[in-house]
């Protein structure tokens, strides 16, 4: 039974006030002006559309509350397992839309809102992104959130609540400006929990001791102490009343208010320091993708963050009643990227330390209770901790991550004795000076199954960087789930009109619940009069980031030109560098045709979008030359529309959703080998457009699934790769003459000072051309040629992109959380 705080015999009283969720509109537009009357204190007369979304968005969020609760309260009753999601980025964007259409009482708002003399498009625009995150780890983690809602699967996320989200970024004078994104002014969608804390504790010393019965135990003591406050996020599922929880977690100083004594004796400073330094914690999100740099805080965020969440599972684990050794069949944990990783060590320190479980039945109990998600093969992105970092911070757990590794190298010994160097290899702790703890293979050893994120990347994982561990754990350990994403957002919230055409051919929704019903559009791709509503859609929604790319950047594009859209975050391994290196080409071509060559060429507008890291000279370096190239070729009367190239400001989640449905040609051309999975490349295609690809992550398995006569791959394999470098290495190779070209040009000064690109083209060079831009450049340029051709038969093109639309019921998030649920988690929906 659920303990109550209401006795028994009042709560039939209770339950006759509980509220009540709308259904019509005039109930909607009752609790609309309620909210902006009362809970905002306006009026009619001074509603404006900032205060208009508040008042939906509190509507709303009442709404998904009422069913928030429900849940719970089944989820606790039925006691059935429950998977938790940790993850230090979860990349929300907004919340209205979203719990509009998954709660199926948009058009119901949209009426009621229009009454009351506002749009429900200006409304939605009034939104922040909730930014906590960097890019596609985090997205990953909301995506599956709604996957897990939809599909009821009693699930929670953990996180940690940044009161900066990632940066905003603004283009000054062609460059990458900073600005931070404090974006809790008004955030209608969370919860403070001023009864749920947790006091975290760093720093301090381990004392040892020796019970009664003679067994040694530890304390750790002293040092600072942080208190954690829980802020519940409520998660819609699509078209049920399933609502799950993501909690988050805000920093404070442990005494709830800081230090009195201090500030009354005069040392105003010192009292006010202690609280920033607490507050500090859940400041700032980290904006780094794709590289570790090994900061205290970070590691500070990460324990914060690990140890609320398990206090917190633990807790509720207990309530149960049930024996430890039920842990496991009752608390899957899942670990998204080695940022959790001490999550382990964290539970297993609570079961030895606290619960005074024997070291073997306590391991037991963490190796069968979680799962570690690979996001990436590259070197430089691997966690790796200093030893006296952890030490410091977390003197108990650095004991335990030595006796994990004790024990683990003692059984490695044991099964392949006098190989000394594979002992070395596979050790959690690193020597080097000083002496780091390998995140990676502490997640491997603490987990019962390690998952890469598409097949490629699962097989890569198992044949490189994780080779020993298959040798020693065995192949079964390692499995793959390829990434998906959620058809609510990214098809039926992003392009609201194509989910409606495809409706009505489907009879109905139901696509949204199961993808693989889109293949239901297959005999519609040859008709004439499909083919023109769809392409008509397409161009309507290119007709829409026409409208905004002249609003923002001033430059006029023709919605009729071939849109191809990069937009990612900024890297050397994505090859944003060759994309501009491939514009500039199509630039000198253009400029050395007559008029008469001129007038048979394709229109295109090449747009690019995404933040680079702010260390990361190179990237910023990169936004700066397509800055220029843009500059240039949109000021060139000799090419008129024929080129066009926009670089976006600030691409974010809600940028991605105009964006996506508004490209004919997207790109997603990493070196082979290096991108995990990609995920945008599945939205592009689901929005209906066509991409140009290398054969790597997703993209191998979008090829599967949709044909390769639909998608224009190019350059060279993964198992090249290495052979390629190599032959770079000791001066091997000739620069592609096409590419050698465009360097000349750029070292000409025709983008404005050359030094500004010196790196670039040094990277290249004398760099090594580590991303091997100069091996796919031909094939890359050759394939843009036959993606030119493609695009002059619009109705093969339009079959292409509908006949692939129909083959994407694979990558829906849906179908990657069911592989979860089942291989990994073993985990049941609850039935409702
Ligand atoms: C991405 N990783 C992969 N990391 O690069 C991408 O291929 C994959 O589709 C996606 O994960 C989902 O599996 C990624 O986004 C980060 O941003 C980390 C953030 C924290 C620091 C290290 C990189």
């Amino acid at each position: 039974s659920i303990e109550s705080s209401i006795p028994a015999p009042l709560r039939d009283t209770w339950k006759k006030f509980a509220a009540t969720e709308f259904k019509e509109k005039e109930a909607f537009q009752k609790e609309v002006v309620k909210h902006i009357e009362t809970t905002l204190a306006r009026s009619l007369y001074n509603c404006d559309e900032l205060a208009a979304y508040s008042g939906v968005a509190l509507a709303f969020r009442d709404r998904l509350i009422i069913d928030w609760n429900k849940t719970q309260q089944a989820h606790t009753l039925l006691d059935q397992k429950r998977v938790y999601y940790l993850s230090l980025e979860f990349l929300m964007g907004r919340t209205l839309d979203n719990a509009m259409l998954n709660q199926q009482m948009k058009d119901t708002a949209v009426d009621g809102i229009s009454e009351l003399g506002f749009r429900m498009e200006d409304l939605i625009d009034q939104e922040h992104d909730a930014a906590l995150g960097n890019g596609g780890l985090g997205r990953l983690a909301a995506c599956f959130l709604d996957s897990l809602a939809s599909l009821n699967f009693p699930a929670w996320g953990y996180g940690l609540r940044y009161r900066y989200g990632i940066f905003k970024q603004e283009i000054i004078d062609g460059y990458q400006v900073e600005v931070p994104d404090y974006w809790l002014d008004f955030n209608p969608w969370e919860f403070p929990r001023h009864d749920i804390t947790v006091d975290i504790m760093f720093y301090g010393h381990v004392r040892k001791y020796t019970e009664e019965d003679g067994r040694t135990s530890h304390v750790w003591e002293g040092g600072e102490v942080v208190q954690a406050l829980a802020y519940d996020v409520p998660i819609p599922g699509y078209g049920t009343p399933t609502t799950n929880n993501l909690r988050l977690w805000s920093s404070k100083p442990s005494t709830g208010e800081f230090d009195f004594q201090k500030f009354n004796s005069g040392d105003y400073e010192s009292s006010v320091r202690d609280q920033q330094r607490a507050e500090t914690i859940s400041a700032v999100l980290y904006p780094n993708d794709n590289i570790d740099v090994g900061k205290e805080l970070r590691l500070k965020q990460q324990y914060f963050w690990v140890a609320a969440s398990l206090y917190d599972i633990v807790r509720r684990f207990k309530k149960s009643g049930r024996a430890w050794s039920d842990f496991p069949e009752q608390v899957a944990i899942q670990l998204n990227d080695t940022h959790p990783t001490l999550a382990i060590v964290e539970l297993q320190r609570i079961l030895i330390d606290k619960e005074q479980l024997d070291w073997d039945d306590a391991w037991n109990i963490v190796t069968q209770t979680f799962g570690y998600t690979n996001h990436t093969v590259l070197p430089e992105a691997l966690e790796k901790w200093s030893v006296p970092l952890v030490q410091n911070l977390l003197p108990r757990h650095l004991q335990i991550i030595y006796e994990i590794n004790l024990y683990f190298l003692q059984t490695v010994e044991r099964r392949f004795p006098k190989d000394r160097d594979l002992l070395r290899r596979v050790s959690i702790i690193e020597e080097s000076n000083p002496q780091v703890i390998r995140m990676a293979y502490l997640a491997i050893i603490g987990s019962k199954k390690v998952n890469g994120v598409a097949e490629l990347h699962s097989d890569l994982i198992k044949s490189t960087i994780f080779k020993d561990f298959v040798t020693i754990f065995g192949p079964d350990k390692f499995t793959n789930v390829t990434n998906g994403v959620t058809p609510r957002r990214w098809l039926h919230q992003a392009n609201p009109k194509l989910s409606a055409l495809i409706a009505e051919k489907l009879g109905g929704y139901q696509f949204l619940k199961d993808l693989t019903l889109l293949n239901g559009l297959e005999k519609w791709a040859d008709d004439k009069d499909f083919q023109r509503e769809w392409m008509d859609i397409k161009y309507s929604n290119k007709q829409r980031l026409a409208k905004y790319i002249k609003e923002t950047t001033g430059i006029a594009v023709n919605p009729h030109a071939l849109f191809d859209i990069q937009v990612k975050r900024i890297h050397e391994y994505k090859r944003q560098q060759m994309n501009i290196f491939g514009v500039i080409s199509r630039y000198l071509a253009l400029k050395k045709m007559t008029k008469a060559e001129r007038a048979k060429q394709v229109q295109r507008v090449s747009i690019f979008g995404g933040k680079a890291a702010p260390g990361y000279w190179m990237a910023k370096t990169i936004i700066r030359l397509i800055t220029a190239v843009s500059e240039v070729v949109n000021n060139d009367i000799d090419v008129g529309d024929l080129l066009k190239v926009v670089f976006i400001e600030d691409y974010n989640v809600s940028k991605a959703e105009f964006l996506c449905p508004a490209s004919d040609l997207s790109e997603h051309i990493s070196t082979a080998g290096t991108e995990a999975s990609g995920t945008s490349n599945m939205k592009f295609v689901l929005n209906g457009g066509l991409i140009i690809g290398t054969c790597d992550g997703a993209n191998i398995e979008i090829t599967r699934e949709i044909g390769e006569d639909r998608i224009f791959l190019f350059g060279h394999l993964a198992e090249d790769v290495e052979d390629l470098r190599h032959a770079h290495r000791y001066g091997k190779t000739e620069m592609d003459p096409a590419l050698r070209e465009v360097c000349d040009e750029i070292q000409k000064g025709t983008f404005g000072d050359p030094g500004i690109f010196g790196g670039l083209i040094h990277a290249l060079t004398d760099g090594g051309d580590y991303y091997l831009v100069s091996d796919d450049f031909a094939s890359y340029l050759a394939t843009h040629k036959l993606v030119d051709e493609a695009f002059k038969d619009p109705q093969s093109w339009a079959n292409k992109c509908i006949m692939s639309v129909s083959a994407m019921g694979f990558f829906t998030s849906d179908r990657a959380i069911q592989e979860y649920a089942e291989n990994i988690w073993n985990l049941e929906p609850v039935p409702m």
